[in-house]
């Protein structure tokens, strides 16, 4: 593979030009903060790093040298030295614990752990990081109650701790983070009251709190955040409380999920709710007849199952023009099954509507029993399937909606020989190009189905990215409990096909970009698909490998695109 190997040369051959002319041009060498270097010191002490990630946190300035997931301020500050803006240590299996010197990273924007072992509590030093926008600490092992003192936290945009073993109460001093928009909080062992305090925050946007073990009631006042997009509670035990009324007053709802929440009493009227698109119920106890006002016209997703529901099928489920999926099994349901749930339906060949109506007490059908394309209807487990003509209705359900896929290869189709690894063809191009492998995960989609909606979603993230339609390739997605949406994602370098100089590459600084965007959350949340976890990037030869790569993408990012011109 000639052409990597020479890239990398030009590029070496920069970096050291770019270096010496800099050193040329500046009085004496600028350095990082002394205090911060302890301070870094003290927090790989704390950890353990079996896979000697961060072997080279002992070799020169933290700042200057090459430091492994510590990014800096560009310039120094007032006080003339360096600061450490950024601690991105994701997927670096590291164990040990959070040293509590990490709240004298005065100056940090961004504290990202995830997706590593990490045990013990989280410090409540990091309170004192006033500058703060993201706390990410996904998926490790994190014990004991949340500090208070995070609430001190005035600039954090998102706080992620999901998929820890957090517990202890929701402290009220949260309900001060006013510019926090996302929390997510799910899957820990976080206990009692919600706090009614935290109704008061003006951008909160998503609240995942799903999988915890939080008890009490629902806040009723939740109605009155402004802001507020998805609420995400299922797998909580509020004791055979309701659901509150005022819930229907949300006026920028998409989701609500309160799934086996032990909730009682009625399904509120949510049909004030102008753009509700997912609504999951399910598995509680609540009763009564379903009186249900029409959803919204943006619902996909209903599912009132495993309630204690009785009364007759509404009509207001009918004439639902996004709906995908609506089940209602296993409740008390009686009367007949109105035709008009399929009988009006349109839909597209990517489309599909479920109807699970299974195990209640419906007696008959009013209307057409000839169901059209892509309908799915069932009915078995009611006296109705007694009746021994209707095995279009009352067959088993069987597995074969599993909503899953894995791309076809698209070098099958292409002549003579494959491209060698790390290469690949391009999506629909014969073109050898090294990917950029992503696991994304969707972690609150607004659909059942993702089928009608893969276009739009390659559309959204490829222009979000600023990447053309054909550099993105979903190789694989997979639903997982949540449900949540997770996919493997290759990028490929742009291929202009009247080109004949395309690269099979991208470049160090594209690099930097895309993944920079995915780091730091600036691709814009778009209400169908929701927010993201990003689970994993893998960097093939020749993106990195090597300790001379690992030099430019440091370089890369503090000089920008400059470099490439020399
Ligand atoms: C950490 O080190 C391991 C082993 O060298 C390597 O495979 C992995 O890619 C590194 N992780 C990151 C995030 O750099
Ligand atoms: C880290 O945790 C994961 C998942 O819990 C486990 O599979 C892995 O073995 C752990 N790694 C180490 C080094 O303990
Ligand atoms: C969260 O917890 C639920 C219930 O234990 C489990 O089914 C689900 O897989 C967990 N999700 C994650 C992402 O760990
Ligand atoms: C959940 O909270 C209850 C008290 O509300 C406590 O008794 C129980 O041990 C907690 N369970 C877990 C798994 O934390
Ligand atoms: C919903 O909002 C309306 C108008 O603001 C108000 O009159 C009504 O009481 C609210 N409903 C509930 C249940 O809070
Ligand atoms: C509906 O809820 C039931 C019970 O919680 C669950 O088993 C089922 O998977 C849900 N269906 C959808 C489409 O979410
Ligand atoms: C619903 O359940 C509650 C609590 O068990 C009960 O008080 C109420 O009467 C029930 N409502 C209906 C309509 O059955
Ligand atoms: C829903 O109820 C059915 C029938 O009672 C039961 O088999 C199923 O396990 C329940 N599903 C959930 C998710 O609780
Ligand atoms: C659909 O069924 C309803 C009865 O449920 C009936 O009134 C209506 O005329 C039917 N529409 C069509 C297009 O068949
Ligand atoms: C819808 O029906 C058409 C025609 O039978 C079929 O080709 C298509 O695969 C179906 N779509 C789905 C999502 O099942
Ligand atoms: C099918 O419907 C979906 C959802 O409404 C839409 O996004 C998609 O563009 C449609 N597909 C076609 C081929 O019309
Ligand atoms: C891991 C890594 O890239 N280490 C390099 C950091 O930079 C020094 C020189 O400043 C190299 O010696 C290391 O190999």
């Amino acid at each position: 593979m000639y052409q990597p190997r020479a890239w990398t040369y030009v590029a070496v051959l920069a970096v050291c030009l770019c270096w010496s002319s800099l050193q040329a041009g500046v009085q004496h060498q600028v350095i990082t903060d002394p205090a911060e270097v302890a301070v870094l010191k003290a927090i790989k002490k704390s950890l353990i790093d079996p896979n000697k990630n961060l072997s080279n946190w002992n070799q020169g300035d933290p700042c200057t040298a090459n430091w492994t997931g510590v990014w800096c301020f560009d310039r120094s500050l007032d006080d003339g030295y360096l600061h450490v803006q950024e601690l991105r240590l994701a997927n670096m299996n590291l164990l040990g614990t959070l040293s509590p010197d990490l709240g004298r990273l005065s100056c940090m924007i961004t504290l990202d752990f995830m997706w590593n072992n990490i045990s013990g509590s989280i410090p409540k030093e990091i309170g004192n990081i006033a500058s703060l926008e993201l706390l990410l600490l996904s998926g490790n092992q994190l014990s004991g109650p949340l500090p208070e003192e995070l609430g001190n936290l005035r600039n954090l945009d998102r706080i992620q701790i999901d998929e820890n073993q957090i517990s202890g109460p929701l402290p009220k001093s949260f309900a001060n983070l006013d510019k926090t928009k996302h929390f997510h909080m799910n899957n820990n062992s976080i206990s009692g009251q919600i706090p009614p305090e935290l109704s008061r925050l003006p951008n909160l946007v998503h609240l995942f709190l799903d999988n915890n073990n939080l008890s009490g009631y629902l806040p009723p006042e939740f109605s009155e955040l402004p802001n507020l997009l998805i609420l995400e509670l299922d797998n909580n035990n509020f004791y055979g409380t309701k659901i509150p009324a005022s819930y229907g007053n949300m006026s920028k709802l998409l989701k609500l999920s309160l799934r086996n929440c032990n909730l009682q009493g009625p399904v509120p009227d949510l049909s004030r709710i102008p753009k509700l698109q997912y609504l999951d119920l399910s598995g509680n106890q609540l009763n009564g007849s379903i009186s249900l006002g029409k959803l919204s016209d943006e619902i996909t997703t209903i599912n009132l199952s495993n309630n204690t529901l009785t009364g007759s099928i509404p009509i207001n489920f009918s004439g639902l023009p996004q709906l995908q999926r609506l089940s209602i099994a296993n409740n008390s349901l009686s009367g007949s099954v109105p035709a008009i749930l399929w009988n009006d339906t349109t839909l597209n060949a990517t489309e599909r509507l479920i109807l699970e109506l299974q195990n209640n007490k419906l007696t008959e059908i009013s209307g057409s029993t000839e169901i059209p394309q892509n309908v799915t209807v069932w009915l078995q487990g009611n006296p109705i399937c007694l009746n021994g003509n209707l095995d279009n209705f009352c067959g088993s359900e069987i597995g074969d909606e599993n909503d899953s896929e894995s791309s076809t290869n698209s070098s099958a189709s292409c002549p003579s020989q494959a491209c060698p690894p790390p290469f690949e063809n391009l999506p629909v191009v014969c073109f050898c190009a090294v990917p950029l492998l992503i696991k994304y995960r969707l972690k609150s989609p607004g659909f059942s189905d993702f089928h009608p909606y893969k276009s739009t979603f390659e559309e959204y993230l490829t222009s979000s990215l600023d990447l053309n339609l054909g550099q993105l390739d979903i190789a694989s997605y997979v639903w997982e409990n949540g449900p949540r949406l997770s996919m493997s994602l290759k990028l490929f370098p742009a291929y202009v096909a009247a080109n004949a100089n395309n690269s099979h590459f991208f470049d160090m600084s594209e690099v930097q970009r895309i993944l920079g965007e995915f780091t730091s959350w600036k691709i814009p949340d778009k209400d169908l698909f929701g927010p993201y976890d990003l689970l994993q990037i893998t960097l093939l030869d020749p993106y990195i490998g090597g300790a001379f790569q690992n030099l430019i993408l440091r370089f890369m990012f503090v000089f920008g695109s400059d470099l490439m011109l020399i």
